[in-house]
């Protein structure tokens, strides 16, 4: 496969203003007539000068035909070549129709038009329309749609596409079609169409202007009754838009449809999104509180695409982060809104500095704006998304809401219609701020996750405390060296008490140079520093706290995020003293200060539950693989699981008490307020589980009297990741009774399967490929491989590791059959082997002759490129 640079930008020959299509659909062969009305791009053409070829991307198709100007091209009039089909224009405009083939049921790759449980959808982003006919597919291309799809009026009575339906009719043989229109014009990566036969929910939205919107939810018949809480949050998410961001609606009607096979969690096409059903379907008995959360965030994500990715779209897909970090930003301002704002922040730091840290220090590691790839679907990645998220959060937090939204407001105005860079988001908010934000760009362009180190002074006579700051940045793949970054670092001082020092508590310290010092004047007493309040900035920074000023941070900071920092901090320290004890034999001991820590913590009374919760749970052992090196898989399990058994004996009485005061009473409802009690009961039940017998018969107890799947799941997880013996029978009756109850149900037996592949008791692997073999698996399904192989290969460590690499050698077979059906999947389920250096040698080796052998394969450009740079 070739590499393609951002350098090499050229805006296209020809512009597309207008696409009309005409899809007849057919179980056997199903037939797509493009017209395209082309015109040259003037600035690439002197009117005299002989016009450029016409260079259509297109790939899978059969040509039937091909037309210009009514008039057929015989055979020497075109080129069919490996990307696509190459015509001479006769003019400056023309029209070109071309008649193809294709056949949907045969697409297992889900790119493009496929069939999913009997139904045809498509996913055109990035690069799947070029699957659906001959078109310049690219984002800068944007034309007006119309489609007319026709197709059995039995098995396909509901036909969707863009925009609003403007007619429709019957054909014979029992056929019919449906005519849409989209009057915005867009790039072909956002065109979708649906057929099948579905039902729908339908609501209504009047917006600030007073249209009425019509929403539609549409599904299965079975799941008709799991569409309620997608609708609600839709409705939230379109008010919150208007006003946060002054943003409205713009056709008429919006329209979701869940379908079971598909790659990512949704898809914004106009008008027209497209679900992962896992991820819009929702009900008491059959959903847990986190898929309620997850369902409200991404149904408001892929709303906000609306303005922030569509009416505004991107140039190339190496500007992705300009909708994707954006539209990030703007969910997770939503659901902090909506929800806890500490818990919300608290989540997407675990997840950054657990993945996409990891993602930095790997060999894909790339920019927010990469500057090249292979595969562009490879770069939809964590990197993209949440770090981009957090480069617009440093921009608002420099510019202040009030600025940024003016920002928000001119990109917007200034931009509305056209497809645009990274660059000019930017320029949007200097402008409309005033703030010079060059240097700041830099977190656009350079790769990596920059160092922070802090060191502070305080001169009591003068009453002036300062804080030495440096900056670094590690090389990553064709960046060996790094200008510094402009940080922001949110400070707050602590005195004695605990109280806050500094007027308005917070203050926002800039660096720009790699070495900084700060002062801070009339400070009475020496302070414990309270650093990177909120997490300001996506960097690792280390200050040399002591053990008891952590425990003090984490009683006393008023910064909700630091509070919980400080915790995951100390427990750090205390397990990655326990490592070397495991390493060498010795005793594990747990330090009595983080004890006392956790003392104070369960003895205060709660006042913010979900907070609480947050810090009951242990650093995941992926999180301290990604900060160790080399990573110690068995020590860092040995000790996180002493620690947990540690707390869950010293404090049996204080779980119980918070278990027995977070009972509610009555119907389940997912509201903010009870999710938290039931997370904290929950995290509560995995202690007592683990402290004694009686602690697992409440979780057996749990699970058989629960009212909703959050209770019941946790239940269920508790029993099959404990270790006491008299879990092990409990267990296997519950998960046999849950599959019993739930078989019929894909959403729930994803639960399944991923709390199996995350169990790491003995035997892991063999249980994971047993139940490959199960009727409820389904190679076909993505949703199935990532709960079962996904799961079992990132959050199973002991099991993954085990066995003198039979772990990787798995992974690499099930990658290897993948990539003939679904290059998609298989690039990404290969990214635990990717990490290979982390390891000490003998893994390391053991994981680098998998990847070895997964190459000596004929491999997907997106796979060849994943493996070529993990074997560099
Ligand atoms: N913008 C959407 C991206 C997406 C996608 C990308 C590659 C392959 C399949 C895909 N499905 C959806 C989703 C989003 O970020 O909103
Ligand atoms: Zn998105």
């Amino acid at each position: 496969p070739r590499t393609i640079y951002l350098k090499d930008y050229r805006a296209p020959d020809y512009w597309i203003d207008r696409t009309d299509l005409k899809v007849d659909l057919h179980e056997g062969q199903s037939r797509v007539e493009a017209t395209l009305s082309l015109r040259v791009n003037e600035a690439h053409w002197t009117p005299g000068q002989p016009l450029p070829p016409l260079e259509l991307q297109g790939s899978e198709l059969v040509l039937e035909g091909a037309w210009v100007d009514g008039v057929a091209l015989g055979a020497d009039e075109y080129q069919l070549t490996e990307q696509g089909l190459v015509i001479q224009a006769p003019s400056a405009r023309f029209e070109l129709r071309t008649r193809c083939r294709i056949e949907p049921q045969n697409n297992t790759s889900l790119e493009g038009l496929y069939k999913s449980n009997g139904m045809f959808c498509t996913q055109c982003e990035a690069e799947g329309f070029r699957k659906i006919t001959y078109y310049l597919d690219r984002p800068d291309v944007m034309s007006v749609f119309s489609c007319r799809i026709s197709a059995d009026q039995i098995r396909y009575p509901v036909l969707l596409s863009n925009g609003n339906e403007i007619d429709r009719g019957v054909l014979e043989e029992g056929r019919h079609w449906v005519q849409w229109h989209d009057p915005f014009p867009k790039p072909a990566y956002l065109f979708a169409l649906v057929a099948g036969d579905l039902q729908h929910v339908s609501d209504q939205f009047v917006t600030r202007s007073g249209r009425t919107v019509t929403l539609q939810l549409y599904t299965e018949p079975r799941n008709i009754g799991k569409c309620d809480h997608a609708i609600d949050s839709l409705k939230r998410a379109m008010r919150w838009d208007e006003e946060v961001y002054g943003r409205e609606y713009d056709l008429d009607i919006f329209m979701i449809v869940a379908v079971d096979h598909f790659n990512m969690g949704a898809m914004e096409n106009k008008g027209l999104n497209i679900f992962n059903s896992s991820c819009v379907l929702a009900s008491a008995d059959t959903a847990t509180d986190a898929s309620f959360q997850r369902i409200e965030a991404i149904v408001a994500h892929e709303y906000f695409h609306n303005w922030s990715g569509n009416r505004v779209t991107c140039r190339d897909w190496f500007q992705l982060s300009l909708k994707e970090g954006f539209t990030v930003f703007r969910d997770a301002e939503f659901s902090a809104d909506m929800n806890s704002r500490a818990v919300k922040r608290i989540e997407d730091v675990s997840l950054l500095r657990t993945a996409q840290f990891a993602e930095d220090a790997g060999p894909m590691a790339h920019p927010v704006r990469p500057d090249s790839y292979m595969e562009i679907s490879n770069f939809y990645t964590l990197t993209v998304y949440e770090k981009g998220a957090e480069v617009v959060r440093m921009i608002h937090r420099l510019l202040g809401a009030e600025a940024f939204r003016r920002g928000s407001d001119l990109y917007f105005e200034r931009h509305d219609g056209q497809a645009v860079t990274v660059e000019d988001f930017v320029r949007a908010m200097e402008e409309a701020s005033g703030i010079d934000l060059t240097q700041f760009r830099r977190w656009y362009e350079q790769a990596g996750t920059p160092r922070v180190t802090v060191s502070d002074s305080y001169d009591s006579a003068s009453g002036r405390y300062s804080l030495h700051f440096s900056q670094s940045c590690p090389a990553t793949p064709g960046q060996v060296s790094k200008l510094p970054f402009h940080i922001p670092i949110a400070v707050g001082l602590l005195d004695a008490e605990g109280h806050d020092l500094l007027p308005d508590s917070t203050r926002l310290v800039e660096l720009t140079e790699a070495q900084q010092t700060v002062h801070f004047e009339a400070i009475s007493e020496r302070p414990v520093p309270s650093l990177l309040r909120g997490f300001s900035a996506p960097v690792k920074l280390s200050y040399d706290y002591s053990d008891a000023q952590l425990a003090f941070l984490m009683a006393n900071d008023s910064d909700a995020f630091n509070r919980w920092d400080a915790s995951q901090q100390l427990c750090v320290r205390v397990l990655q003293r326990m490592v070397p004890q495991y390493l060498e034999g010795t005793p594990l001991k747990v330090d009595g200060v983080l004890t006392e820590a956790f003392s104070a913590l369960l003895r205060a009374p709660v006042s913010d539950p979900a907070a609480l919760e947050t810090m009951l749970v242990l650093p995941a052992e992926a999180y301290l693989a990604e900060i160790s090196e080399p990573v110690e898989v068995e020590a860092i399990h040995a000790a996180r699981e002493a620690l947990a058994n540690h707390l869950a004996e010293r404090f049996a009485p204080e779980f119980e008490h918070l278990y027995r005061d977070s009972q509610l009473e009555g119907a389940y409802q997912p509201t903010a307020e009870h999710m938290a009690l039931r997370s904290l009961k929950n995290a509560a039940l995995g202690y007592l589980a683990r402290g004694s017998d009686a602690g697992v018969e409440l979780a057996h107890q749990q699970y058989r009297a629960a009212n909703n799947m959050t209770d019941r799941f946790r239940a269920l997880a508790t029993l099959v990741h404990c270790e006491r013996g008299s879990a092990r029978a409990l267990a296997k009756s519950c998960l046999q009774d849950f599959y019993d109850n739930f078989k019929n149900d894909p959403q729930v037996i994803e639960l399944w399967l991923s709390v199996q592949a995350s169990c790491q008791r003995d035997g892991a692997l063999e249980r994971v490929q047993a139940l490959m073999a199960h009727e409820a698996f389904d190679a076909g399904n993505p949703n199935k491989l990532r709960s079962l192989i996904g799961v079992f290969c990132s959050q199973n460590s002991i099991g993954f590791h085990s066995g003198e690499g039979a772990g990787y050698r798995f992974l690499a077979d099930q990658v290897i059959e993948l990539d003939q059906r679904n290059p998609q999947i298989a690039s990404r389920l290969v990214t635990p082997l990717t990490r290979l250096r982390k390891y000490p040698a003998a893994r390391q080796q053991q994981m680098r002759e998998q990847l070895q052998r997964i190459f000596t394969h004929s491999l997907s450009p997106d796979l060849y490129e994943v493996v070529s740079k993990s074997l560099q």
